[in-house]
Protein backbone atom coordinates (compact mmCIF):
# COMPACT_ATOMS: atom_id res chain seq x y z
CA UNK A 1 0.00 0.00 0.00
CA UNK A 2 1.33 3.63 -0.74
CA UNK A 3 -0.32 5.90 1.55
CA UNK A 4 -1.71 9.02 1.59
CA UNK A 5 0.34 11.00 3.52
CA UNK A 6 -0.38 14.58 3.34
CA UNK A 7 -2.23 16.77 0.75
CA UNK A 8 -2.08 20.54 0.49
CA UNK A 9 -3.24 23.27 -2.01
CA UNK A 10 -1.27 25.72 -3.75
CA UNK A 11 -2.76 28.96 -4.98
CA UNK A 12 -0.21 31.13 -6.92
CA UNK A 13 -0.49 34.08 -9.35
CA UNK A 14 2.36 34.47 -11.60
CA UNK A 15 0.64 36.96 -14.17
CA UNK A 16 -3.11 34.89 -13.34
CA UNK A 17 -4.45 32.97 -10.96
CA UNK A 18 -3.49 28.73 -10.65
CA UNK A 19 -5.23 26.52 -7.99
CA UNK A 20 -2.33 23.21 -7.68
CA UNK A 21 -3.24 20.26 -5.89
CA UNK A 22 -0.10 18.34 -4.23
CA UNK A 23 -0.32 14.91 -3.06
CA UNK A 24 2.29 13.15 -1.17
CA UNK A 25 2.43 9.53 -0.11
CA UNK A 26 4.22 7.45 2.42
CA UNK A 27 7.45 6.25 -0.02
CA UNK A 28 8.04 10.04 -0.58
CA UNK A 29 6.97 10.26 -3.88
CA UNK A 30 4.27 12.87 -4.58
CA UNK A 31 2.37 13.94 -7.39
CA UNK A 32 0.24 17.19 -8.35
CA UNK A 33 -3.00 18.43 -10.02
CA UNK A 34 -4.06 21.51 -11.46
CA UNK A 35 -7.72 22.19 -10.19
CA UNK A 36 -7.52 25.75 -11.79
CA UNK A 37 -11.26 27.13 -12.29
CA UNK A 38 -11.22 29.99 -14.39
CA UNK A 39 -12.48 33.04 -12.39
CA UNK A 40 -14.13 30.64 -8.87
CA UNK A 41 -10.37 29.34 -7.87
CA UNK A 42 -10.56 29.96 -4.18
CA UNK A 43 -14.17 27.81 -4.49
CA UNK A 44 -12.86 25.31 -5.80
CA UNK A 45 -9.29 25.23 -3.30
CA UNK A 46 -12.38 25.41 -0.42
CA UNK A 47 -13.65 22.36 -1.81
CA UNK A 48 -10.42 20.56 -1.95
CA UNK A 49 -9.13 21.54 1.69
CA UNK A 50 -12.55 21.55 3.16
CA UNK A 51 -14.27 18.39 1.72
CA UNK A 52 -11.86 16.36 -0.51
CA UNK A 53 -8.53 16.39 1.72
CA UNK A 54 -9.50 15.08 5.01
CA UNK A 55 -11.26 12.06 3.18
CA UNK A 56 -7.66 10.96 1.40
CA UNK A 57 -4.99 10.83 4.21
CA UNK A 58 -4.69 7.45 4.62
CA UNK A 59 -5.93 6.05 1.89
CA UNK A 60 -4.04 3.73 -1.21
CA UNK A 61 -2.45 6.29 -3.51
CA UNK A 62 -2.87 3.43 -6.03
CA UNK A 63 -6.70 3.07 -5.89
CA UNK A 64 -7.00 5.58 -8.47
CA UNK A 65 -10.17 4.21 -9.93
CA UNK A 66 -11.72 3.59 -6.48
CA UNK A 67 -10.93 7.13 -4.94
CA UNK A 68 -12.89 8.73 -8.11
CA UNK A 69 -15.43 6.54 -7.83
CA UNK A 70 -15.30 7.36 -4.00
CA UNK A 71 -15.80 11.25 -4.70
CA UNK A 72 -17.94 11.00 -7.25
CA UNK A 73 -20.71 8.61 -5.95
CA UNK A 74 -19.90 9.02 -2.20
CA UNK A 75 -20.65 12.47 -2.33
CA UNK A 76 -24.61 13.09 -2.50
CA UNK A 77 -24.38 16.45 -4.61
CA UNK A 78 -22.54 15.27 -8.20
CA UNK A 79 -21.26 16.88 -10.87
CA UNK A 80 -20.79 20.87 -11.37
CA UNK A 81 -17.76 22.61 -12.26
CA UNK A 82 -16.18 22.99 -8.91
CA UNK A 83 -16.92 19.25 -7.91
CA UNK A 84 -15.41 18.04 -10.88
CA UNK A 85 -12.20 20.24 -11.15
CA UNK A 86 -11.78 18.87 -7.66
CA UNK A 87 -12.02 15.40 -8.27
CA UNK A 88 -9.90 15.94 -11.60
CA UNK A 89 -6.98 17.38 -9.36
CA UNK A 90 -6.62 15.14 -7.11
CA UNK A 91 -7.13 12.35 -10.11
CA UNK A 92 -4.21 14.14 -12.10
CA UNK A 93 -2.20 13.77 -9.10
CA UNK A 94 -2.64 9.83 -8.58
CA UNK A 95 -1.55 9.31 -12.20
CA UNK A 96 1.27 11.66 -11.55
CA UNK A 97 2.28 9.33 -8.70
CA UNK A 98 1.92 5.84 -9.78
CA UNK A 99 3.66 6.71 -13.14
CA UNK A 100 6.50 8.25 -11.20
CA UNK A 101 6.32 4.80 -9.28
CA UNK A 102 6.45 3.23 -12.48
CA UNK A 103 9.50 5.06 -13.54
CA UNK A 104 7.38 5.68 -17.15
CA UNK A 105 6.03 9.19 -18.92
CA UNK A 106 1.92 8.73 -17.50
CA UNK A 107 1.07 8.11 -21.26
CA UNK A 108 2.81 4.52 -21.05
CA UNK A 109 0.06 3.78 -18.55
CA UNK A 110 -2.32 4.94 -20.56
CA UNK A 111 -1.85 2.58 -23.32
CA UNK A 112 1.48 3.93 -24.87
CA UNK A 113 1.79 6.42 -27.75
CA UNK A 114 -0.96 6.14 -30.74
CA UNK A 115 1.29 8.92 -32.63
CA UNK A 116 4.16 10.79 -32.68
CA UNK A 117 2.86 13.93 -31.58
CA UNK A 118 -0.33 15.97 -30.81
CA UNK A 119 -1.56 18.71 -33.79
CA UNK A 120 -2.50 21.81 -31.93
CA UNK A 121 -3.83 25.04 -32.84
CA UNK A 122 -2.26 29.08 -31.88
CA UNK A 123 -4.66 31.78 -31.39
CA UNK A 124 -4.31 34.20 -33.97
CA UNK A 125 -6.17 37.52 -33.77
CA UNK A 126 -6.27 41.16 -34.10
CA UNK A 127 -8.58 44.13 -33.68
CA UNK A 128 -8.84 44.36 -37.94
CA UNK A 129 -8.74 41.39 -40.26
CA UNK A 130 -5.54 42.51 -41.50
CA UNK A 131 -3.84 42.29 -38.28
CA UNK A 132 -5.30 38.94 -37.02
CA UNK A 133 -4.06 37.25 -41.06
CA UNK A 134 -0.49 38.89 -40.00
CA UNK A 135 -0.27 37.46 -36.42
CA UNK A 136 -2.08 34.13 -38.20
CA UNK A 137 1.23 34.51 -40.46
CA UNK A 138 3.64 34.70 -38.08
CA UNK A 139 2.47 31.34 -36.35
CA UNK A 140 2.44 29.40 -39.58
CA UNK A 141 6.17 30.60 -39.71
CA UNK A 142 6.39 29.28 -36.33
CA UNK A 143 5.44 25.72 -37.94
CA UNK A 144 1.55 25.68 -37.06
CA UNK A 145 -0.51 23.58 -38.71
CA UNK A 146 -3.38 25.12 -37.00
CA UNK A 147 -4.52 28.49 -36.27
CA UNK A 148 -8.25 29.85 -34.62
CA UNK A 149 -8.88 33.10 -36.05
CA UNK A 150 -10.58 35.84 -33.73
CA UNK A 151 -10.81 38.84 -35.17
CA UNK A 152 -12.26 42.39 -34.05
CA UNK A 153 -15.77 43.53 -35.14
CA UNK A 154 -16.26 46.63 -36.50
CA UNK A 155 -18.82 48.70 -34.36
CA UNK A 156 -17.97 46.80 -31.16
CA UNK A 157 -15.52 48.07 -29.13
CA UNK A 158 -13.97 44.87 -27.73
CA UNK A 159 -14.90 41.16 -28.51
CA UNK A 160 -13.78 38.25 -26.54
CA UNK A 161 -10.50 36.44 -27.89
CA UNK A 162 -9.17 39.17 -29.66
CA UNK A 163 -6.04 40.57 -26.72
CA UNK A 164 -3.79 43.56 -26.81
CA UNK A 165 -0.97 41.13 -26.57
CA UNK A 166 0.39 39.38 -29.67
CA UNK A 167 0.88 36.10 -28.44
CA UNK A 168 -0.68 36.15 -24.98
CA UNK A 169 -3.96 36.64 -24.46
CA UNK A 170 -5.72 36.63 -20.61
CA UNK A 171 -9.86 37.05 -20.93
CA UNK A 172 -9.71 37.25 -16.91
CA UNK A 173 -9.18 40.74 -16.89
CA UNK A 174 -10.17 42.75 -14.05
CA UNK A 175 -11.15 42.58 -10.23
CA UNK A 176 -14.99 42.72 -10.90
CA UNK A 177 -16.24 41.51 -14.00
CA UNK A 178 -15.80 44.36 -16.85
CA UNK A 179 -18.71 44.67 -19.07
CA UNK A 180 -18.71 44.45 -23.11
CA UNK A 181 -21.55 45.22 -25.86
CA UNK A 182 -22.21 42.64 -27.64
CA UNK A 183 -24.05 43.01 -31.36
CA UNK A 184 -24.83 39.38 -33.13
CA UNK A 185 -25.61 41.71 -36.40
CA UNK A 186 -22.29 42.97 -36.55
CA UNK A 187 -20.33 39.54 -35.59
CA UNK A 188 -22.14 37.19 -38.01
CA UNK A 189 -21.42 39.83 -41.18
CA UNK A 190 -17.73 39.95 -40.04
CA UNK A 191 -16.88 36.38 -40.06
CA UNK A 192 -17.28 35.21 -43.37
CA UNK A 193 -14.92 37.81 -44.93
CA UNK A 194 -12.38 37.17 -42.10
CA UNK A 195 -12.28 33.41 -43.40
CA UNK A 196 -12.03 34.58 -46.93
CA UNK A 197 -9.30 37.02 -46.62
CA UNK A 198 -7.53 33.85 -44.52
CA UNK A 199 -7.55 31.18 -47.15
CA UNK A 200 -6.61 34.02 -49.75
CA UNK A 201 -3.05 35.31 -47.55
CA UNK A 202 -2.95 31.91 -46.01
CA UNK A 203 -3.55 29.36 -48.68
CA UNK A 204 -5.26 25.91 -48.48
CA UNK A 205 -2.81 23.72 -45.95
CA UNK A 206 -3.51 25.28 -42.88
CA UNK A 207 -6.36 23.98 -40.48
CA UNK A 208 -8.89 27.59 -39.54
CA UNK A 209 -11.01 27.25 -36.44
CA UNK A 210 -13.08 29.48 -34.64
CA UNK A 211 -14.57 29.71 -31.42
CA UNK A 212 -18.56 31.64 -31.18
CA UNK A 213 -18.14 31.75 -28.03
CA UNK A 214 -22.03 30.55 -26.96
CA UNK A 215 -23.24 34.03 -28.72
CA UNK A 216 -25.41 32.62 -31.15
CA UNK A 217 -29.08 31.00 -31.31
CA UNK A 218 -28.92 27.42 -33.16
CA UNK A 219 -30.50 28.94 -36.31
CA UNK A 220 -27.52 31.75 -36.59
CA UNK A 221 -25.31 29.16 -35.68
CA UNK A 222 -26.44 26.93 -38.79
CA UNK A 223 -26.14 30.13 -41.08
CA UNK A 224 -22.71 31.09 -40.09
CA UNK A 225 -21.73 27.52 -40.41
CA UNK A 226 -22.99 27.49 -44.10
CA UNK A 227 -21.47 30.89 -44.77
CA UNK A 228 -17.72 29.27 -43.83
CA UNK A 229 -18.08 26.44 -45.16
CA UNK A 230 -16.20 27.54 -48.90
CA UNK A 231 -13.90 28.18 -46.60
CA UNK A 232 -13.47 24.70 -44.99
CA UNK A 233 -12.98 25.47 -41.54
CA UNK A 234 -11.23 22.96 -38.91
CA UNK A 235 -14.53 23.70 -36.56
CA UNK A 236 -16.98 26.13 -35.85
CA UNK A 237 -16.33 26.08 -31.70
CA UNK A 238 -19.22 26.52 -28.87
CA UNK A 239 -21.96 27.78 -31.52
CA UNK A 240 -24.42 27.84 -28.67
CA UNK A 241 -24.49 27.28 -25.62
CA UNK A 242 -25.13 23.92 -25.04
CA UNK A 243 -27.53 23.30 -21.79
CA UNK A 244 -30.34 22.21 -23.92
CA UNK A 245 -28.21 19.42 -26.47
CA UNK A 246 -30.88 19.23 -28.75
CA UNK A 247 -30.31 22.75 -29.73
CA UNK A 248 -27.77 21.01 -32.51
CA UNK A 249 -30.24 19.05 -34.32
CA UNK A 250 -30.74 21.98 -35.67
CA UNK A 251 -27.66 23.39 -36.40
CA UNK A 252 -26.53 19.96 -37.91
CA UNK A 253 -29.62 20.43 -39.98
CA UNK A 254 -28.14 23.26 -41.73
CA UNK A 255 -24.25 23.13 -42.04
CA UNK A 256 -21.51 20.56 -43.25
CA UNK A 257 -18.79 22.62 -41.15
CA UNK A 258 -17.50 20.78 -38.50
CA UNK A 259 -18.54 21.08 -34.71
CA UNK A 260 -16.68 21.30 -31.66
CA UNK A 261 -18.07 21.81 -28.28
CA UNK A 262 -18.00 21.43 -24.53
CA UNK A 263 -14.71 23.18 -22.74
CA UNK A 264 -17.30 24.27 -20.47
CA UNK A 265 -18.48 20.80 -19.86
CA UNK A 266 -17.80 18.78 -16.55
CA UNK A 267 -19.28 15.30 -16.69
CA UNK A 268 -20.06 12.31 -19.60
CA UNK A 269 -23.37 13.46 -19.01
CA UNK A 270 -23.01 16.63 -20.85
CA UNK A 271 -22.27 15.56 -24.01
CA UNK A 272 -24.12 12.27 -23.94
CA UNK A 273 -26.91 13.39 -26.42
CA UNK A 274 -24.36 15.34 -28.59
CA UNK A 275 -22.19 12.30 -29.51
CA UNK A 276 -24.79 9.53 -29.25
CA UNK A 277 -26.51 11.48 -31.97
CA UNK A 278 -23.57 12.41 -33.77
CA UNK A 279 -24.62 16.38 -32.92
CA UNK A 280 -20.63 17.22 -33.28
CA UNK A 281 -17.39 16.61 -34.54
CA UNK A 282 -14.87 17.39 -31.41
CA UNK A 283 -15.53 17.30 -27.83
CA UNK A 284 -14.09 19.95 -26.47
CA UNK A 285 -13.87 18.61 -22.33
CA UNK A 286 -10.63 18.90 -20.33
CA UNK A 287 -8.86 16.89 -18.22
CA UNK A 288 -8.84 19.50 -15.16
CA UNK A 289 -12.76 20.61 -15.40
CA UNK A 290 -14.03 17.34 -16.46
CA UNK A 291 -13.24 15.09 -13.93
CA UNK A 292 -9.26 13.91 -14.70
CA UNK A 293 -7.92 11.26 -16.84
CA UNK A 294 -10.02 8.53 -15.49
CA UNK A 295 -13.37 10.46 -16.55
CA UNK A 296 -12.08 11.97 -19.56
CA UNK A 297 -10.96 8.37 -20.92
CA UNK A 298 -14.28 6.99 -20.53
CA UNK A 299 -15.48 10.51 -22.44
CA UNK A 300 -13.31 9.28 -25.53
CA UNK A 301 -14.13 6.08 -25.56
CA UNK A 302 -17.71 6.64 -25.68
CA UNK A 303 -16.83 9.29 -28.40
CA UNK A 304 -14.70 6.89 -30.72
CA UNK A 305 -18.10 4.61 -30.70
CA UNK A 306 -19.66 7.58 -32.43
CA UNK A 307 -17.21 9.16 -34.76
CA UNK A 308 -16.82 11.78 -32.39
CA UNK A 309 -13.24 13.19 -31.96
CA UNK A 310 -11.07 14.77 -29.14
CA UNK A 311 -9.65 18.95 -28.80
CA UNK A 312 -9.29 19.66 -25.57
CA UNK A 313 -9.39 22.76 -24.08
CA UNK A 314 -5.85 24.09 -23.61
CA UNK A 315 -6.38 27.99 -22.93
CA UNK A 316 -3.88 29.55 -20.16
CA UNK A 317 -6.32 29.24 -17.80
CA UNK A 318 -5.44 25.52 -17.53
CA UNK A 319 -2.31 25.35 -15.80
CA UNK A 320 1.24 23.61 -17.45
CA UNK A 321 0.23 20.72 -15.30
CA UNK A 322 -3.51 19.94 -17.15
CA UNK A 323 -1.62 20.45 -20.39
CA UNK A 324 0.93 17.98 -19.66
CA UNK A 325 -2.04 15.60 -18.39
CA UNK A 326 -3.73 16.19 -21.79
CA UNK A 327 -0.43 15.77 -24.03
CA UNK A 328 -0.42 12.16 -22.20
CA UNK A 329 -4.02 11.49 -23.04
CA UNK A 330 -4.02 12.86 -26.40
CA UNK A 331 -0.70 10.63 -27.49
CA UNK A 332 -2.52 7.27 -26.27
CA UNK A 333 -5.77 7.55 -27.09
CA UNK A 334 -7.24 6.59 -30.80
CA UNK A 335 -9.65 9.19 -31.45
CA UNK A 336 -7.47 12.50 -30.88
CA UNK A 337 -8.18 15.18 -33.19
CA UNK A 338 -6.44 17.90 -32.08
CA UNK A 339 -5.26 20.49 -28.51
CA UNK A 340 -5.39 23.98 -28.09
CA UNK A 341 -2.30 25.78 -27.18
CA UNK A 342 -2.21 29.06 -25.47
CA UNK A 343 1.41 29.29 -24.68
CA UNK A 344 1.78 30.25 -21.11
CA UNK A 345 4.07 33.78 -19.56
CA UNK A 346 7.80 33.13 -18.97
CA UNK A 347 6.38 33.81 -15.27
CA UNK A 348 4.04 30.29 -15.19
CA UNK A 349 6.50 28.56 -16.79
CA UNK A 350 8.79 29.28 -13.98
CA UNK A 351 6.79 27.94 -11.32
CA UNK A 352 5.65 24.85 -13.34
CA UNK A 353 8.89 23.85 -14.89
CA UNK A 354 7.73 21.03 -17.38
CA UNK A 355 9.49 18.27 -19.87
CA UNK A 356 7.23 18.55 -22.60
CA UNK A 357 7.76 20.74 -25.81
CA UNK A 358 6.43 22.24 -29.15
CA UNK A 359 8.16 21.45 -32.43
CA UNK A 360 6.73 21.67 -35.63
CA UNK A 361 3.43 22.63 -34.96
CA UNK A 362 3.35 19.51 -32.49
CA UNK A 363 3.68 19.21 -28.85
CA UNK A 364 5.14 15.73 -27.11
CA UNK A 365 4.57 15.32 -23.45
CA UNK A 366 8.31 14.04 -23.22
CA UNK A 367 9.55 11.14 -21.23
CA UNK A 368 9.99 12.49 -17.61
CA UNK A 369 8.85 9.99 -15.21
CA UNK A 370 4.57 10.59 -14.41
CA UNK A 371 3.13 14.03 -15.84
CA UNK A 372 6.72 15.49 -16.32
CA UNK A 373 5.76 18.95 -14.34
CA UNK A 374 6.56 20.25 -11.13
CA UNK A 375 5.85 23.12 -8.97
CA UNK A 376 8.40 25.64 -7.78
CA UNK A 377 6.54 25.65 -4.43
CA UNK A 378 9.02 28.90 -3.13
CA UNK A 379 8.59 30.80 -6.40
CA UNK A 380 5.02 30.58 -6.47
CA UNK A 381 4.66 31.50 -2.55
CA UNK A 382 6.17 35.09 -4.32
CA UNK A 383 2.84 35.28 -6.45
CA UNK A 384 -0.28 35.64 -4.21
CA UNK A 385 -3.81 35.23 -5.32
CA UNK A 386 -5.37 38.51 -7.09
CA UNK A 387 -9.03 38.36 -7.72
CA UNK A 388 -9.94 38.44 -11.39
CA UNK A 389 -13.11 37.96 -13.32
CA UNK A 390 -14.21 36.90 -17.16
CA UNK A 391 -15.91 40.30 -18.65
CA UNK A 392 -19.90 39.99 -19.25
CA UNK A 393 -21.40 40.53 -22.39
CA UNK A 394 -24.83 42.77 -23.14
CA UNK A 395 -26.57 43.03 -25.78
CA UNK A 396 -26.98 47.12 -27.34
CA UNK A 397 -30.17 47.27 -25.34
CA UNK A 398 -28.43 46.61 -22.11
CA UNK A 399 -29.83 42.93 -21.57
CA UNK A 400 -27.42 40.09 -20.44
CA UNK A 401 -26.24 37.85 -22.98
CA UNK A 402 -24.29 34.45 -22.92
CA UNK A 403 -20.91 34.58 -22.40
C1 LIG B 1 -10.86 28.86 -25.60
C2 LIG B 1 -11.71 29.47 -24.56
C3 LIG B 1 -11.04 30.50 -23.70
C4 LIG B 1 -11.98 30.81 -22.53
C5 LIG B 1 -11.30 30.75 -21.22
C6 LIG B 1 -12.31 30.90 -20.10
O1 LIG B 1 -11.43 28.33 -26.54
O2 LIG B 1 -9.66 28.90 -25.44
O3 LIG B 1 -12.95 29.84 -25.05
O4 LIG B 1 -10.66 31.62 -24.43
O5 LIG B 1 -12.55 32.04 -22.66
O6 LIG B 1 -10.59 29.56 -21.13
O7 LIG B 1 -11.80 30.48 -18.90
MG1 LIG C 1 -13.49 28.33 -26.50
Amino acid sequence: MLKITAARVIVTCPGRNFVTLKIETSDGVYGIGDATLNGRELAVASYLNDHVIPCLIGRDAHQIEDIWQYLYKGAYWRRGPVTMSAIAAVDMALWDIKAKVANLPLYQLLGGACRTGVMVYGHANGASIEETLDNAAAYAEQGYKAIRLQSGVPGLKTVYGVSKDRFFYEPADAALPSESVWSTEKYLRSVPPLFEAAREKLGWDVHLLHDVHHRLTPIEAGRLGRDLEPYRPFWMEDATPAENQANFRLIRQHTTTPLAVGEVFNSIWDCKQLIEEQLIDYIRATVVHAGGITHLRRVAAFADMHGVRTGCHGATDLSPICMAAALHFDLSIPNFGIQEYMRHTAETDAVFPHAYSFEDGMLHPGEAPGLGVDIDEALAAKYPYSRAYLPVARREDGSMHDW
